[in-house]
Order: structure tokens, then C-alpha cells, then sequence
């Protein structure tokens, strides 16, 4: 019987081989988002909790990480899709010195599917980079992702750069570490908790 349960052990394990076909199973039974949000981000986090208590190394983080990232990658497929229409420009990434995009490519995958326009800079991105991108594609938003307590403040960094510039975008934050209190204290317009709550900020901020 396919479950979630037995995809939280393949990622746990970072076994990819029987991925596929689980998820063409699952997919009979349950739609995408719910396959992400209750399939992949569970696993992850256990992990996580694994790997900090030292009980599992980073070669497994990362086996599990590209379990997750296979998951994803064909679940996104199967999300139902909003015609483009203009709603609004993203520039969106991961800041410097952070290379974790899994929770950054979900954020990603539902703003397109809400039919917005994304332009997806990727990870380890400089401060100079966003802003630069904000500019040549006139940017409403900018959406910035940082998983560690380490990198997080490079997000303050970005937003404190951009007002120099004095730039009209609105600039969001979310990743694992970063909380709505945090996002208030840099001078961020938004904190996104999960993709979903990202989508919702978005909507509200170009409304
Ligand atoms: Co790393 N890692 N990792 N890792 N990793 C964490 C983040 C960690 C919490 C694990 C732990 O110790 N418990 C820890 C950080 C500790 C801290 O700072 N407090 C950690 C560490 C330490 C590291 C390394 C330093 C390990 C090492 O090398 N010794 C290293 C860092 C390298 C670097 O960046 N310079 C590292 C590396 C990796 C891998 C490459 C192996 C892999 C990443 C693969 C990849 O992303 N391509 C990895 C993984 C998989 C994790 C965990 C297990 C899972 C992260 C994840 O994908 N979560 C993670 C543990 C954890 O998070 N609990 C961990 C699922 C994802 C959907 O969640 O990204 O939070 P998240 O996104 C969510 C929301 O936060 C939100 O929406 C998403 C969907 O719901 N969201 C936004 C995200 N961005 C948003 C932006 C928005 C709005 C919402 O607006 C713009």
C-alpha cells in the first residue's frame, strides 16, 4: 500500500530509486501540495534534528536532500497552473553564504503557479546581485531565502542595501530559521512561513 509514511522513509534514506513510481501511486490519492507539505518537509525535518543531534552526517543530509529534491521536482509538475497575467515581477533567491533552495524552489513553484512571474536567481547570491536584478526587470517584490542563523543576517544586508538605492520593492523573507519577529526587526514588508503564507504576502503587497 503506498503512503506517506513510505516516502518519509525514502527520503529519510535518501533512496531515490522507488520515488517515482510511489509518487505515481500517491498522486491517485492525495494532490501535490499535500504530498510536499505532509511527504517532503517532514523527512526533512527529521533529518535536520538527526543530523544537529549528530546521529546522522552529512553525507546522508545530503542523500536525503536530493531525494527530496527528485520528489519535488516531479510532484511540481502535477500543480495545477494559473495562466500568466501579469499579476506582478519576483526576483527571488537564496543569500550569500546559504546553497539549502529546496523550501526556495517551493516558494518559487506556487508563486508561477499562481501566475506570477518569477525570476528564480538561485542560491549564494550576493547582495549586488538581487539588486541588480530588481532593477533590469522591474521587480515588485523581492523574495529572499536563508536556512542558517548564520546567514539569515545577510538578509538584513540586502534590504538594508536596497533602501540606499531607494528602490520601490517590497522585500520578503522565509526559510527554516527566520521567524515574523526577525523579519520586523530588519525591515522586511513580509515573512512568508511557508510557501503558501509566501503566496498570500505576495498578493496582499500588490494588491
Ligand atoms: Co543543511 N542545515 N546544511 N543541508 N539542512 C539545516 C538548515 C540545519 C537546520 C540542520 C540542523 O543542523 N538541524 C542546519 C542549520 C543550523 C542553523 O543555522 N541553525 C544546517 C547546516 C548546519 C548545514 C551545513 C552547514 C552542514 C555542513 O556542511 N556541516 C551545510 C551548509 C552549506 C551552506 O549553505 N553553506 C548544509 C548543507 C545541506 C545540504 C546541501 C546537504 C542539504 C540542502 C540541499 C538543498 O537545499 N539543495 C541540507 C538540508 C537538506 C538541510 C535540512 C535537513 C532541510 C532543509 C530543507 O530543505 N527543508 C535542514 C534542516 C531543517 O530545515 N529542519 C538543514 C525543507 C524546506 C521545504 O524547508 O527551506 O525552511 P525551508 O522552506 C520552507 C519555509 O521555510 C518557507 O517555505 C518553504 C516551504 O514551506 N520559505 C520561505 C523558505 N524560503 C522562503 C522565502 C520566502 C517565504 C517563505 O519569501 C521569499
Amino acid at each position: 500500500e503506498p503512503s506517506l509514511e513510505t516516502l518519509h522513509e525514502l527520503i529519510i534514506h535518501g533512496q531515490q530509486d522507488q520515488i517515482v513510481n510511489l509518487l505515481e501511486k500517491l498522486l491517485m490519492k492525495a494532490a501535490p501540495l499535500t504530498i510536499i507539505n505532509e511527504g517532503i518537509i517532514p523527512p526533512l525535518e527529521r533529518i535536520g534534528e538527526l543530523f544537529a543531534k549528530g546521529e546522522v552526517f552529512l553525507p546522508q543530509l545530503m542523500l536525503s536532500g536530493d531525494a527530496a529534491k527528485k520528489a519535488f521536482d516531479l510532484l511540481k509538475k502535477h500543480l495545477p497552473r494559473q495562466a500568466l497575467e501579469h499579476k506582478g515581477t519576483i526576483v527571488l533567491g537564496t543569500v550569500k553564504g546559504d546553497v539549502h533552495d529546496i523550501g526556495k524552489n517551493i516558494v518559487r513553484a506556487l508563486l508561477e503557479n499562481y501566475g506570477y512571474r518569477v525570476i528564480d536567481l538561485g542560491k549564494n547570491i550576493p547582495a549586488e546581485e538581487f539588486i541588480a536584478a530588481v532593477k533590469k526587470e522591474g521587480a515588485q517584490i523581492l523574495g529572499l531565502s536563508a536556512l542558517m542563523t548564520t546567514t539569515m543576517v545577510e538578509m538584513e544586508r540586502v534590504i538594508k542595501e536596497s533602501r540606499k538605492e531607494n528602490l520601490p520593492v517590497k522585500i520578503i523573507v522565509g526559510g527554516a530559521v527566520v521567524t515574523e519577529d526577525y523579519a520586523r526587526q530588519i525591515g522586511a514588508d513580509g515573512y512568508g512561513k511557508d510557501a503558501v503564507e509566501a503566496v498570500k504576502i505576495v498578493q496582499a503587497l500588490l494588491k
